[in-house]
């Protein structure tokens, strides 16, 4: 691979260029900034270091994966990244061999790759398999199922730590803070005296050493009085072991080396050069900071972790244009303070995305009834369910995608114990230039099987208030639905209103006018859409019906069958896949009824879909568009073709 043939000053100089192109390209296609400028060096030394695609790299949401890509044949297609046909933004096997693993939920790093190392094991081959994983992945319940494993499964594995004190906002917990006494305090430093040696007999091995040394001195500005300590001993204890030896990582059977300057080439190569001799699994701790080599990002390490377009000069992402609706999630972030104000059981939930979901809002105004609890959705919802348990309404808010991860916990603890938790759901619908790792489409299907649970999605802000309220008012479990993005720009009124549970609101009947009879039932944010079919319907001469359903779960039984009898055709619209979605759930309540009026299906295919640049790319190519329900409701009354009609005659 090209890098290897670099002297460490040509490395150093291809940082600086890598820099430049992950600053200029971003700045037109959006994406991660922040934690790929932490990154380059570490992805330059592993490159130069191991040999994909035989060695493995695992990146942890993989979000950071941007340098890999640029160092594994894709500089060329990197401008097209995020954008419709181009590169994805995450890793994604089928994109690359370098890319051995796909990710974008967060903590499945450590997982897989000692999955890959059993199996490198089984086959008795050589690969280096390397985890690349977050401070903020150590939130996550999973990395510890997997370092609780990592020692008895194989003698070969090595993870880095990449430690930036950040997750998407700063990192909260008892880990970040335990992260933070390792790096500051000079004990716990762990260059051991077997990595000594062996960068000793490297050509170059007093100098890395040397800045290693200094490494240790300088970094943070914290560490003052540090000398290479031995693996064990010689370090406080508390006794317990809370000190030296005790390291979380060697208490579990890791070796650990570290904390080390992330940005300093030669060392990490020393470092990695000693990892591939490992003969034990390995944990080196790196220190990096989040946006490196860009002011903007560095100013600002949350709004750079990932953001649209921006300014490369200033930083300054595009300014709004004026009468852009608020977005669905601060209109629920500032709906949640009111709610709390005015009642004490009600408090907030987010797992790592106070700004993402709009908890932020709370997080500001009411700090004491606002809960971050890492990247750990099943925890949340755990967590949720055990305050509910004692009075309260917890308010979770999780995007679709990442709820799924929580799945068990809503069934085994929300469900079944019948617990007032409220699900607020962002997300749901595509986030598009993410693509289907981030795409809340399923979120409808594995809520609507589960007893005891309701489940809303309102056509605007003003519902998505009332729904809000409505849940605190609630005695089972609630999920509320609503995409990403600007809502649709109504008034919200100063009190919130009891949506009755399971009524749908008839907004425009039947004219009995003699057209043909259409009864479009669009759900949530597809209600735009289902106003300008109907507008379009009705031009056509159509008798149309529009109905809000508000609920997925219980359906309104009573409107659906009325319409379903009195149409001559019903549409179901949603933001969803079909499979299991709103639509299914209007045809069954049909078919038991015995109404055989049939039910044209919009929404999203059985199917991952891809990224694109925006949603109306993907609405239009997969049909969820005005055009494609005019034509279908068209094609519905079309005179059968007569060659369909002697198919169908010789099928008789
Ligand atoms: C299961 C899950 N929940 C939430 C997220 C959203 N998310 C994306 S990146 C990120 C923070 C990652 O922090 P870290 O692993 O420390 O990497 P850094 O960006 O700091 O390099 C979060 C919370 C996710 N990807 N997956």
């Amino acid at each position: 691979m090209h890098v290897k043939k670099l002297t460490l000053e040509q490395l150093q100089l291809l940082a600086g260029e890598i820099r430049h192109e992950l600053i200029t390209v971003l700045a037109k296609n959006g994406g991660h900034v922040g934690p790929n400028l932490g990154v380059v060096e570490l992805t330059l030394a592993l490159h130069y270091v191991f040999n994909t695609p035989k060695d493995k790299f695992l990146w942890d949401v993989s979000h950071q994966i941007y340098v890999h890509k640029l160092l594994t044949g894709r500089k060329g297609r990197f401008h097209t990244i995020r954008s419709t046909g181009g590169l994805s933004g995450f890793a994604l096997r089928t994109e690359s061999e370098h890319d051995c693993y796909g990710a974008a939920h967060a903590g499945t790093a450590l997982s897989a790759a000692l999955g890959i190392c059993a199996a490198r094991d089984q086959r008795n081959s050589d690969e280096n398999v390397v985890a690349i994983f977050g401070d903020a992945a150590l939130t996550n319940g999973i990395s510890f199922e997997a370092m609780n494993n990592i020692a008895h499964t194989t003698k070969k594995f090595i993870g880095i730590l990449n430690d930036n004190e950040w997750g998407i906002a700063k990192n909260v917990g008892a880990i970040s803070t335990y992260l933070n006494r390792l790096i500051t305090h000079p004990s716990y430093n762990k260059l051991a005296r077997d990595f000594e040696r062996f960068v000793r007999r490297l050509p170059k091995g007093e100098l890395a050493l040397k800045l290693a040394h200094k490494a240790e001195e300088g970094f943070k500005g914290a560490l003052t009085d540090v000398g290479l300590q031995p693996t064990t001993g010689g370090m406080e204890m508390d006794g317990r072991g809370g000190y030296g030896s005790s390291l979380i990582f060697e208490e579990m059977g890791l070796r650990y080396l570290g904390p080390i300057d992330g940005h300093n080439l030669p060392l990490l190569v020393s470092i990695l050069e000693f990892a591939k001799t490992c003969d034990r699994p390995i944990v080196i701790h790196v220190l990096t900071q989040k946006g490196k080599g860009y002011e903007a990002a560095l100013k600002n390490p949350e709004k750079f972790h990932g953001l649209g377009p921006y300014d490369v000069a200033t930083g300054a992402t595009l300014p709004v244009t004026p009468g852009t609706p608020p977005n669905w999630q601060d209109v629920f972030g500032q709906a949640l303070v009111k709610l709390c104000q005015k009642d004490n059981t009600i408090v907030g939930i987010t797992a790592a995305m106070p700004s993402g979901t709009g908890l932020k809002h709370l997080e500001k105004a009411m700090p004491s009834r606002y809960y971050d609890v890492g990247i750990a959705e099943e925890h949340a919802v755990l967590f949720a369910c055990g305050m509910a348990t004692m009075g309260f309404h917890p308010v979770c808010a999780i995007y679709s995608t990442f709820l799924q991860r929580a799945y068990d916990c809503i069934v085994h603890d929300a469900a079944l114990q019948d617990l007032p938790v409220i699900f607020c759901m962002d997300r749901a619908g595509l986030s598009a230039q993410d693509g289907p790792t981030h795409h809340g489409l399923f979120d409808i299907s594995y809520v609507r099987s589960v007893p005891n649970c309701i489940a809303m999605a309102p056509k605007d802000e003003d519902e998505l208030v009332d729904m809000m309220f409505t849940a605190t008012h609630e005695r089972h479990p609630t999920f509320i639905r609503y995409p990403r993005g600007p809502a649709e720009g109504v008034p919200i009124k100063e009190q919130p209103r009891l949506v009755e549970i399971g009524k749908a609101e008839v907004i425009q009947n039947f004219a009995n006018n003699g057209g043909r009879k259409v009864a479009l039932f669009p759900l949530g944010n597809m209600m735009p859409l289902g106003r300008k079919a109907a507008a379009q319907l009705a031009a056509d001469g159509y008798d149309v019906a529009l109905v809000n359903p508000r609920f997925v779960k219980p359906l309104d039984a009573g409107v659906t069958e009325f319409f379903g009898r009195a149409a001559d055709v019903v549409v179901t619209l949603e933001d969803h896949v079909l499979m299991g979605g709103y639509g299914s759930a209007v045809l069954e309540l049909l078919n038991e009824k015995r109404v055989a009026t049939h039910v044209i299906q919009i929404g999203w295919p059985d199917q991952f879909i891809e990224h694109a640049t925006t949603t109306e790319e993907l609405r239009g190519k997969y049909g969820l568009t005005v055009e494609h329900t005019v034509a279908k409701v068209r094609a519905e009354f079309a005179p059968v073709a007569a060659d369909r009609q002697d198919a169908v005659a010789q099928l008789r």
